[in-house]
């Protein structure tokens, strides 16, 4: 938690709270200069109507009633003629705080009976994954990945997106832990751990599968543990057999000797522990990715040792144990958050998107397939409202923009993903200009619009109070009073404890599941379609990489950019050779979906037929006025459940005429 210091009003100093047991008082650095962005010019302080072309980005100043009536003239017009579903509510992860993130929102929405978008783009197809296997994707305290004595970070570059994990694994390491990684790019992670692993993108079901074989084949698995604690492994186990390593190793580029020594380590050196974030989720079969990876700890019993396990976002310790508003009406229209361009430019859609309110995102640029959701922005029939604290690419094409307000002017409830603390943000200073909570524009934008149901108008106090009532044990002690006088407290969730040993999975016989897995390759890879792959032979990823970036948050900032202040994307020393490219070369790389110049930058730690392009850079970066996700596969799942097959993305790469 930040201890922001004020002198007449304006906050002068911001720092970590040197006690909390997670930072340490240390910030990371995307947040060093938080308050830069409180304070800086180009910060959206008043209400802006658009007065040029969609896009242009220019825009007048408004009084809020102006603002407000506008916009509720213009729902209410929708709403009355019985088009409520024409209105598309579009937010993610802007914050954090939950409040702020969507509580009054939501109530605001459901109230008019707007369309909706499922919030799946970031998490939700690892929590599916490991759902499969353990029924609630509870991981052990990232905390106690200290005790453990091999740490696999699997898919995750905890070094860079996950800092205040690193003293943890640094921690167990000097106890004498083993820490590998296995990804695709030689991350910075990867340069910091013991051992590294480069699989082939996708790949990852066929390692777990030998794995098992190995254990299976050594005799390394205890059947009491099988027999007492899982269901299906005689059908995994037959998986298995179809997949010993050296079949394994054609499939994902490693060793024999690699997948057996990882196997062997993962199995007998214990605590044995499997951190995962993201990363092998944004695929077309990314929940059976996760569900592979979280079968190896119930597998080899690694569950039975503090410390042991699989350690996932913990934000499902929060869900579980606040009191959560109800899900959003199941009869409201909800889309996958994936298929934002499809949905604002698909003309037989019934009723068609003609409003669209977003707030907490940036889908201009964080979505994929963006040339589509741009011509979706250009809509001259379009009303788009965006709430905002800077002049975004999707806030660019909003009639009407409102200003937010940020995280050291508003109260919050934060919870976390990383660690157990639940914390409370109380505002430091007054809004900047006249910004406004994201709660109280949805309060006001209700009285606006006539809508009297005294829920619409809860405070924010009260909302963060109702989201504390609640009875779960985790919560125990905690009142808003307390969090109030500490700021943070713990969840009432002991240090080692042992989830799926010392409580019974919440699955239907109260195993963990295990059962047949099969490794598939997705559509737009090249096994999953050679045609296109003849086309476009390089596997695009497009992974976070920038030290002092949030998403597509912060890379406004001149400081923020990374010396070569525009993006790159790296290629294998043989592929650029083939295509005649040298590091510093302008180069374009594309697909059907879009092209983007960029500068190549040769590296060897990407593959032969891999190349990365970083994610979250703005459309002004480049000379098409498109970010990476120009490129980006939107596949997702279902309508319903799971994120995008971002890196399942095939391309091409050739120098730039320019
Ligand atoms: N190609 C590719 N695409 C990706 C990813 C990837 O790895 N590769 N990662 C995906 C992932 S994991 C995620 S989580 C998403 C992130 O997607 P988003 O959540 O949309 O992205 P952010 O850039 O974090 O935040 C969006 C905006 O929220 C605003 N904001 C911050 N606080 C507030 C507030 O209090 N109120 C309001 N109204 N606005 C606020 C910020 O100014 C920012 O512009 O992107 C996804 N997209
Ligand atoms: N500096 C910084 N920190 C951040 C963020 C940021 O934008 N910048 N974003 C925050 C957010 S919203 C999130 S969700 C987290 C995400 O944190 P992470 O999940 O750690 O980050 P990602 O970059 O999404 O993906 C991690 C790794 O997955 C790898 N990967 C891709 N495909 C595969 C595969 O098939 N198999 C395997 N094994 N690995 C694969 C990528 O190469 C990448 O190195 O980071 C958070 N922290
Ligand atoms: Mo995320």
């Amino acid at each position: 938690m930040w201890d922001v210091t004020v002198a007449d009003g304006r906050a002068v100093r911001l720092r970590g709270n040197p006690d909390h047991p997670t930072t340490q008082g240390v910030l990371c650095p995307k947040v060093n200069r938080f308050l830069d962005r409180v304070y800086h010019s180009d910060r959206i302080t008043t209400p802006l109507r658009r007065t040029g072309p969609k896009g242009s980005g220019e825009f007048a100043a408004i009084p809020w009633d102006d603002a407000l009536g506008e916009i509720a003239a213009q729902l209410t017009s929708r709403i009355d003629a019985g088009g409520a579903e024409s209105i598309l509510q579009f937010s993610f992860d802007g914050t954090q705080g939950v409040i702020q993130k969507g509580v009054m929102a939501d109530r605001f929405f459901d109230a008019i009976g707007a369309s909706d978008i499922h919030r799946h783009l970031c998490g939700v197809t690892a929590w599916l994954g490991a759902s499969d296997v353990s029924g609630l994707p509870y991981g052990i305290d990232p905390e106690d990945l200290s005790l453990a004595r091999t740490i696999i970070l699997w898919g995750t570059n905890t070094y860079l997106t996950n800092r205040h994990l690193w003293p943890v694994i640094e921690q167990a390491r000097a106890a004498g832990a083993v820490v590998i990684v296995i990804d695709p790019v030689r991350t910075s992670t990867a340069e910091k751990a013991d051992e590294f692993l480069q699989v082939r993108p996708g790949t990852d079901v066929a390692l777990v599968l030998a794995m098992v074989h190995f254990f299976d084949r050594e005799g390394l698995l205890d059947p009491e543990w099988l027999d007492a604690h899982t269901s299906g492994w005689d059908e995994l186990a037959a998986s298995a057999h179809t997949m010993p390593p050296a079949r394994a190793a054609e499939i994902t580029g490693l060793a024999v000797e690699r997948i057996e020594w990882l196997a062997h380590t993962f199995a007998t050196r214990r605590p044995a522990a499997i951190r995962t974030l993201v990363g092998p989720e944004h695929r077309q079969h990314g929940r059976d990715i996760m569900r592979a990876v979280a079968m190896l700890p119930a597998v080899s019993g690694a569950w039975r040792d503090p410390g042991g396990g699989l350690a996932r976002s913990t934000q499902v310790y929060f869900e579980t144990a606040l009191n959560y508003p109800d899900p959003p009406s199941p009869s409201r229209r909800t889309f996958n958050m994936a298929r934002l361009g499809e949905v604002l430019t698909d003309p037989a859609l019934d009723p068609p998107i003609d409003a669209l309110v977003v707030h907490n995102s940036n889908p201009a640029v964080v979505v994929p397939d963006q040339n589509r959701i741009v011509d979706g922005l250009q809509r001259e029939d379009l009303f788009t409202v965006v709430i905002e604290q800077f002049m975004t690419d999707t806030a660019r094409h909003a009639d009407i923009v409102l200003p937010a307000t940020t995280q050291i002017e508003h109260l919050d409830l934060g919870i976390a993903w990383g660690h157990l603390y639940l914390s409370l943000n109380q505002p430091a200073i007054a809004p900047v200009g006249d910004a406004l909570p994201n709660t109280e524009i949805f309060r006001r934008l209700a009285t606006a619009m006539g809508l009297d149901d005294p829920a619409l108008q809860s405070d924010d106090e009260s909302l963060i109070r109702e989201l504390l009532d609640s009875d779960h044990p985790w919560l125990e002690g905690i009142s808003y009073e307390r969090l109030g006088a500490e700021t943070w407290a713990r969840l009432d969730i002991a240090p080692g404890s042992r989830p799926f040993v010392d409580t019974t999975p919440p699955t239907s016989d109260g195993r963990l599941q295990l059962g047949a897995l099969a490794f598939e390759a997705g559509d737009e890879t090249p096994q999953g379609d050679p045609e296109l792959a003849a086309r476009y032979p390089l596997t695009l990823l497009t992974r976070k990489q920038h030290v002092k970036f949030l998403n597509a948050n912060y890379a406004q900032f001149p400081e923020h950019l990374p010396p070569a202040a525009e993006p790159c994307v790296q290629l294998n020393p043989t592929d650029a050779a083939t295509r005649g490219v040298a590091t510093g070369d302008r180069v374009e790389v594309f697909n059907d979906r879009g092209r983007l110049t960029v500068v190549a930058e040769l590296s060897d730690e990407v593959l032969p037929g891999v190349v990365v392009v970083p994610f979250g850079w703005h459309h002004r970066h480049t000379q098409q006025g498109r970010a990476v996700n120009a490129l980006t596969n939107p596949t997702a799942p279902s309508d319903g459940q799971g994120s995008a097959a971002f890196h399942e993305t095939l391309v091409e790469v050739e120098p730039s005429p320019l």
